[in-house]
């Protein structure tokens, strides 16, 4: 497919400016998450706090009048929208949490050494996206709502970027959904322009982007160019060679890419993040925070405690909103986003903290992370466990 004349920058003199709370993982690109305290005290995660995950410099889309996003491929009207013409199309508000499939890769390195950047179990975020669903951008150019196959044989939608990535030479990222979820509405599938109310960051994709909910961050592309309906699944770097989950036998002299398809859905997931992974405290009450979120749409249906490591459990509080009781599926919940959780407990000595979630099909996050671990360090979600050393006089023990 041809590409079009923006291209962001090749080199990271014009990067945008960002909080200093953030915690860097790689520099150039430039990839950061939260503190794990600053990740959970609100439901809506700040901007300036959501983590960021690059894979080459930040374009500068500022001159909007000669910006436009093309729509093309296998459509029977392919046309181009400016960022006006996406406004002009009913606004949608999505809450949606953007996860990396790298989130917790350190973890997964320390068991056994993965290729790619390390990230702590903050590289995700939870925002309102605003914007125009796919469906009726793809309406545009001719595509009706709820198509599998275009009559010229188009299945996929690809998101192609302006930013130049060293995995693709220099070329642009590039990933892609099927057409039928594109097409479907109820999917939520959006080209957004805002993010909590406010115009896309730089940082974020602006000045419009993708928005799947419920799919691993990578194919939510930022800083669109275009939108192209093909036949085939994108054959871009991050669709073929990358973000895909391999068994813990494949290592990097035996993979063969073709064998496995790229990785949609992310799987249960939890995390606490109200301590560090080794804490010296006080004796005494101890809140415990943390996320949960399924992929999917798949709503959260309990978060579980151990606090002997994993031999007996007890139910967390879970919460999206402060005073709306939270259950899974129900309307007032939001479908495609995180869930928090709560428990105040007691410790003193030794003490293992243990979570774990379970989505409302009854997927539970794997105990160990021997048994995903994969070459590339993706999708860890076993249980999370933090340790704590309670101990008396902690002011004369330090
Ligand atoms: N154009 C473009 N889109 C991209 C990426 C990228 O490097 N370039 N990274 C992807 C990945 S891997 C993730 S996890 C999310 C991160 O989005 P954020 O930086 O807004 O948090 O963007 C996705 N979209
Ligand atoms: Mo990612």
């Amino acid at each position: 497919m041809a590409e079009g004349a923006l291209r962001g920058p090749s080199d990271y003199s014009q990067e945008p400016p960002r909080h200093p709370s953030l915690r860097i993982n790689a520099k150039e690109p430039f990839n950061a998450e939260p503190p794990r305290q600053d990740l959970v005290a609100s439901y809506i995660t700040p901007v300036d706090l959501f983590f960021k995950r690059n894979h080459g410099p930040i374009p500068i889309l500022d001159d909007i009048g000669s910006y436009y996003v093309t729509i093309g491929g296998l459509v029977g009207r392919p046309g181009r929208l400016s960022l006006d013409d996406v406004r002009k199309l009913p606004k949608y508000n999505v809450t949606a949490t953007l996860q990396c499939a790298g989130n917790r890769r350190t973890e997964m390195s320390n068991s056994r050494k993965v290729r790619g950047v390390g990230w702590d179990v903050c590289a995700l975020g939870n925002a309102t996206w605003g914007g125009a669903k796919l469906s009726d951008v793809l309406q545009l150019v001719g595509v009706q709502y709820h198509t599998e196959i275009t009559p010229s044989g188009g299945k996929y939608v690809e998101f192609i970027s302006v930013d130049q990535c060293p995995e693709e030479k220099g070329g642009p990222y590039k990933a892609s959904i099927p057409l039928a979820q594109a097409t479907n509405p109820a999917a939520d599938v959006l080209v957004a322009y805002e993010m909590n109310g406010e115009v896309l960051k730089r940082d974020h994709g602006y000045p419009l982007r993708a928005v799947v909910p419920g799919v691993i961050g990578a194919r939510s592309v930022k800083w669109l160019d275009r939108i192209d309906i093909i036949e085939e699944e994108s054959q871009g770097f991050f669709m073929q060679k990358d973000y895909k989950m391999f068994p813990p036998s494949v290592d990097w002299d035996n993979i063969v890419w073709s064998t496995r398809k790229p990785q949609m859905d992310y799987p249960i997931q939890s995390a606490i993040c109200s301590m560090e992974d080794t804490n010296v405290v006080e004796p005494g009450q101890v809140t415990v925070t943390g996320y949960a979120l399924s992929g999917g749409g798949r709503g959260i249906e309990r978060v579980d405690i151990s606090m002997d490591g994993g031999k007996s459990w007890f139910g967390a509080h879970r919460y999206q909103k402060e005073d709306v009781p939270y259950v899974a599926g129900d309307i007032t919940s939001d479908k495609w986003a995180w869930v928090l959780f709560k428990a105040v407990v007691d410790v003193k000595g030794y003490t293992e903290i243990v979570a774990k979630a379970v989505d409302s099909s009854a997927n539970v996050q794997p105990e160990s992370v021997d048994s995903i671990w994969n070459l590339r360090g993706i999708l860890n979600t076993c249980w999370h466990r933090v340790r704590l050393l309670a101990t008396p006089n902690l002011r004369s023990f330090i």
